[in-house]
């Protein structure tokens, strides 16, 4: 068993507390055991609930006193005034907290996409996920895009089937629809007891367990449902459907264990504990995924998820080593044990704003870190010291002396260190694969109300940057303007408000417009030369290359050597480089280039005027013949848009849709709600939330997400001639 020094972290000193109802031993919960730790996140389209799951499991692990509610501003993790204002979560926030001999860190996510950064930092650094679906509205555009970016992290995951109290409940509706357009395994692990809201006959009122084969009440006042009922009498109807579902996830489950194979054969009942250990081993190798049901805002099967974390969910002990590069190999793979008796090792992959300077959240995945040490920025090459580490609860943290593997800590001190950076032991430098974030699709100009606020901006500009890679602001000196990019519109809305409530700066706002990336048109061959005396020595450097349209590479340019010996080494480095740079500098209108294709063809050298310098002038010069010959295409980002609409408005929908260059990808009927899956440019989409509560009487709902970049009109392009 890993040590694990409670004491040592009780002892220090607890301080930053608010006035909130968190209680005191809230954030003394560390488990003495590895194997009982859980770092998860809870994901989910926008609104589903995730927020409110996270208050029930707060309050059901006496955290808090009461649970709070989103709907009253009162959500632990939605403690932002913007997030209480509008009644979602922004930013991602971490809590902890004991569950049954388990210690779980929690990070509930915002499922807003203009957001999106957030869940991807959270999912790259936590072990395991709690998908959360709304009963009525099923799996939504952004479930699945959350979905996927679990996928790409191989996180393995439980979902939990929400909101079964409203009107239009469906639970094995969603269950078809995790399955179809998830593409896993889902295997219900209980199933509601009715459905629907209070009014109806057949409400929904509990759940039952298909693995103790009970039915569980929760009883209490509202919301705060803290005791189970358990095994209560239940009609032979319920009875008969939970048999069928048991037989049909035993089945589905013996296709992972001969034991229960062999059980099942020979007319056995296998034990609730082995079920347990398959449905684990199979969730951990993401074969299947564990699903719940219930009703977070009635407190209605919200500690049986709780159960499913700690049975299904991987501890870090149960994740392979974390693989990274050692910088002083360059290439070579190294690797660290989730262990205390490693060397240390962690990622930052959040910094947030304190009072008392940036705090980054750090992901341990070996050794100990400790406070007042120093540590090795390996991708930043920096040493950095370690004054202060905290253990968070939200808005909230404690001081604590060290952080061990599997740990999720709070830095506050460090000076060079940005989001995706690794931290590491300064005798043992390992560099982790950093956190990528998706490009901005929307720009503003921002400018200060007074010249004399100008410093004040650009210093607020830079804070903000820091904590959110989604964020950029670029300041034009010749117009004193700042161009802001995000993605989306409520993104940038919500920048402008933090300037104004945190900063007390007043901007004037321009109106946002679309980020244009740019192209080439067509493959063209160019040479680029230098010939030239500098300071009475020639200079002479020659190069061919291929410039053309490239859709592929994870590199907006992709340059390739392909001039075999022609040219000696370093110099075609040297030129490589300058590709590179020109590359990320932007083409001709000066905006981002992308899909270009840069093919070094050849070249000539000669042994006494060639140098470096030389080819880093005849390769500038060819990059720049060479977007002069191939022609520009502009790019415009395309969003991919879901809309949910009451049916009767459908014809309107789409007439509009069609009025913004949208194409209609599919329409969905789902009882008296429609929903519509189109691609539209982000340009004609300007104001569509507005437009669209005019078109429904604020019934409709709309999700966009950047789907790619396509070519703009014609007269946009000419307009930047
Ligand atoms: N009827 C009903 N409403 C619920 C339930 N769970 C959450 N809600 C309501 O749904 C709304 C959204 O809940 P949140 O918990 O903020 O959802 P979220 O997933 O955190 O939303 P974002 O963080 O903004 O993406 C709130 O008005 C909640 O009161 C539920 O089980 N039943
Ligand atoms: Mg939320």
């Amino acid at each position: 068993m890993v040590r694990r020094d409670a004491r040592r972290i009780s002892l220090e000193t607890f301080s930053v507390l608010g006035a909130s109802y968190l209680t005191q031993s809230a954030i003394f919960a560390v488990s003495a055991d590895l194997k009982k730790l859980r770092n998860i996140g809870i994901i989910a389209h926008i609104d589903a609930g995730k927020t409110t799951v996270t208050e029930q499991m707060l309050f059901y692990s006496h955290n808090t006193h009461r649970v709070g509610r989103v709907d009253d501003g009162t959500a632990l993790t939605d403690f932002d005034p913007e997030e209480q204002e509008r009644g979602i979560t922004i930013n991602s926030a971490c809590v902890t907290f004991p569950w049954a001999g388990y210690t779980v860190n929690l990070i509930d996510t915002p499922g807003h996409v203009d957001f999106t950064a957030e869940v991807e930092r959270s999912l790259r650094v936590l072990d395991g996920g709690v998908v959360v679906f709304s009963a009525r509205e099923g799996v939504e555009a952004q479930s699945e895009t959350v979905w996927h970016q679990a996928d790409k992290y191989n996180v393995p995951r439980i979902a939990f089937i929400n909101k079964m109290d409203r009107e239009g409940a469906d639970f094995f509706g969603t269950l078809e629809e995790i399955e179809s357009r998830l593409h896993c395994k889902p295997i219900p692990l209980n199933l509601p007891i009715g459905s629907g809201p209070p009014h109806l006959d057949d409400a929904f009122s509990a759940i039952f367990d298909l693995i103790e084969m009970e039915k569980l009440e929760f009883a209490g006042d509202a919301a705060e449902k803290t005791s189970i009922i358990r095994g209560e009498e239940v009609p032979e109807a319920v009875l008969e459907e939970a048999r069928m579902w048991r037989a049909q996830m035993l089945d589905q489950l013996s296709l992972f264990d001969d034991e229960l194979t062999e059980l099942l054969l020979s007319g056995y009942e296998p034990s609730a504990e082995l079920i347990r250990k398959v449905i684990r081993d199979a969730t951990l190798h993401n074969l299947v995924v564990p699903v719940l049901c219930g009703s977070a805002l009635d407190g209605i099967g919200v500690q049986p998820v709780l159960d499913a974390v700690g049975h299904y969910l991987p501890s870090p002990e149960d994740m392979p080593p974390v693989v990274g590069t050692d910088p002083k190999k360059k290439s070579a793979n190294t690797k660290r044990k989730p262990s205390v008796k490693e060397p240390f090792c962690g990622l930052v992959f959040k910094i947030q704003a304190d009072k008392h300077g940036d705090l980054s959240y750090v992901r341990i995945y070996s050794g100990e870190l400790q406070a007042n040490s120093r540590v090795y920025n390996s991708l930043k090459d920096q040493k950095e010291n370690v004054p202060q580490l905290w253990r968070i609860q939200a808005d909230r943290r404690k001081q604590v002396s060290v952080g061990e593997a599997g740990d999720i800590v709070g830095v506050i001190g460090l000076r060079h260190s940005e989001t995706g950076d690794t931290l590491c032991h300064t005798q043992h430098p390992i560099v982790l694969e950093t956190i990528s974030f998706p490009e901005t699709v929307i720009s503003m100009a921002i400018e200060p109300e007074s010249s004399v606020e100008r410093k004040k901006l650009s210093d607020a500009l830079a804070m903000m940057k820091r904590q959110d890679p989604t964020f950029r602001a670029i300041e034009n000196e010749e117009t004193g303007q700042t161009l802001i990019s995000g993605m989306g519109e409520l993104h940038l809305e919500v920048i402008r408000h933090r300037l104004l409530r945190e900063f007390k700066l007043n901007v004037r706002v321009h109106n946002p417009r679309v980020s244009y990336c740019e192209t080439v048109k067509s493959a063209v061959e160019v040479a680029g030369a230098c010939h030239r005396v500098v300071g009475g020595q020639t200079l002479r450097g020659d190069i061919r290359i291929r410039m053309e349209p490239f859709d592929g590479g994870d590199k907006p340019v992709a340059v390739i050597p392909a001039c075999g010996d022609d040219l000696p080494t370093e110099l075609l480095a040297a030129a490589m480089e300058v590709f590179e740079q020109q590359g990320e500098g932007g083409g001709q209108l000066g905006f981002p280039l992308k899909n270009v294709k840069i093919t070094v063809l050849g070249g000539e050298a000669s042994e006494t005027e060639s140098n470096e310098l030389a080819f880093r002038m005849a390769a500038s010069d060819a990059f720049d013949k060479g977007l002069q010959a191939a022609g520009i295409v502009l790019l415009e980002p395309i969003m991919k848009l879901e809309v949910t609409l009451p049916v009767e408005h459908l014809g309107d929908f789409v007439a509009d849709l069609q009025k913004r260059r949208s194409t209609i990808t599919r329409t969905t009927p789902r009882g008296d709600i429609t929903v519509i899956d189109a691609e539209a440019p982000l340009a004609n989409l300007f104001g569509y939330s507005q437009a669209m509560r005019g078109m429904s009487q604020g019934r409709a709902t709309c999700s966009m997400e950047p789907l790619s970049y396509g070519p703009a009109p014609p007269e946009v392009l000419e307009g930047f001639m």
